[in-house]
């Protein structure tokens, strides 16, 4: 594991079933350079770790394209 990588817990609203953590994990899966993302369900946190720093705004957009929203 690079020492560079950074981890940033979002929270995201809408997410109901594993079907809904799979299309947040896909989008945001896809964002350069995420290298990993955790869904907890439970909570609606999200766990995004990457290569380098996302801007939040990229994160949000990502959210967004899977068909749910980012808590501010
Ligand atoms: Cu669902």
């Amino acid at each position: 594991m690079s020492s560079s990588a950074s981890t940033t817990a979002v929270e995201v609203s809408g997410m109901t079933c594993s079907h809904c953590v799979g299309a947040v994990t896909s989008e945001l899966t896809q964002v350069d350079g995420v290298t990993a993302v955790h869904v907890d369900l439970a909570t609606g946190t999200v766990e995004i770790t990457s290569d380098r720093p996302v801007p939040a705004a990229v994160l949000a957009a990502a959210v967004e394209a899977a068909g749910y929203e980012l808590v501010p």
